[in-house]
């Protein structure tokens, strides 16, 4: 499959590559700090529903000097409530196929995080943050408030209590700082986010499915069960996943000393 099949039904805010079985999706509007408009959200909404069965993970990255500027703000003005409740839902939705999609992302994360760009960056599977990144929730300066599922995700990753300070006093974490509370996965020096995030992608992407599948879609519900549902879940998901004929292949391999050892890396 080539690059342009996902170009073609994307915004000219979006760019689509494929580097074999992982799809790259780049924020491309950099002469806006890749703000977030409503063309892009809903153009993040397609690229995800409509991956293809042969990509195994994605990495998401933003061209220019930011990941994101979040909201595109210049949208906001004439919205009332009911378009509010409707734009935010949108969000939601779009998001959703990120942290409950097909497959993995990691995102590649550099320049201001900000806003709804936090928002989208904490709906992926593993952060590989470069050091000029930082975080911030400005939505408490401009009058509004988070709507792009960041009152759900941002507190399970960082806590309610840094997630008021950020939105009531305007505080900042720098992506070293964000590495001790939860934001940051990996960090790297500039310029290295994405080589480094294109060989997490690809390892994501040689899992067994059904692994990934488990780790995206059982294992942060069982974190929210009570421990006996917990573990009930958790039994059959183990069952299931040792069941498949990948697993009973996988572990051959291993058997028969094909197949790496676990060690430091
Ligand atoms: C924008 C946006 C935007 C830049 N919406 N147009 N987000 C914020 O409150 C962050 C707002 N942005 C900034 O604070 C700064 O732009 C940055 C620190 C990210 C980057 O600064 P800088 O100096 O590199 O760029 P700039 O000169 O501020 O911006 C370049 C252009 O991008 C400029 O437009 P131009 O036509 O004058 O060239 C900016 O107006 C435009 N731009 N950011 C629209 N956000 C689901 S709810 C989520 C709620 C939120 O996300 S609230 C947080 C909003």
């Amino acid at each position: 499959m080539s690059s342009e099949v996902f170009a073609a039904r994307l915004p000219a805010s979006l760019a689509a590559e494929l580097h074999g079985s992982v799809a790259v999706l780049k924020l491309n509007r950099p002469d806006k700090r890749n703000a977030l408009d409503d063309e892009t959200i809903i153009g993040i909404e397609q690229f995800f529903t409509s991956l293809p069965d042969c990509i195994g993970a994605v990495l998401l990255a933003g061209e220019g000097e930011h990941f994101s500027a979040g909201l595109d703000l210049s949208e906001l003005t004439e919205r009332d409530v009911t378009q509010g409740i409707a734009h935010s839902k949108l969000w939601h939705r779009a998001f959703d196929t990120i942290q409950f999609g097909k497959v993995p992302v990691v995102a590649v994360l550099h320049g201001a995080v900000v806003g709804g760009g936090l928002e989208l960056a904490a709906a992926t599977h593993v952060r590989v943050v470069e050091r000029s990144a930082y975080y911030a929730l400005p939505e408490g300066s401009r009058g509004i408030y988070v709507g792009g599922g960041g009152s759900v995700r941002l507190p399970r990753l960082i806590g309610v209590a840094r997630m008021m300070d950020m939105m009531l006093t305007g505080r900042t974490y720098s992506a070293e700082e964000g590495q001790a509370i939860g934001l940051t996965t990996y960090l790297v020096e500039p310029g290295k986010g994405f080589a480094k995030g294109l060989e997490l992608a690809q390892r994501i992407a040689g899992n067994a499915p059904l692994t990934n599948f488990a780790v995206m879609h059982a294992l942060p519900r069982i974190a929210e069960m009570d421990p006996g549902s917990g573990y009930a879940v958790e039994a059959l998901m183990a069952a299931i996943a040792q069941a498949d004929p990948d697993a009973k292949a996988r572990l051959k391999d291993f058997l028969e000393k094909r197949a790496p050892k676990t060690t430091r890396n």
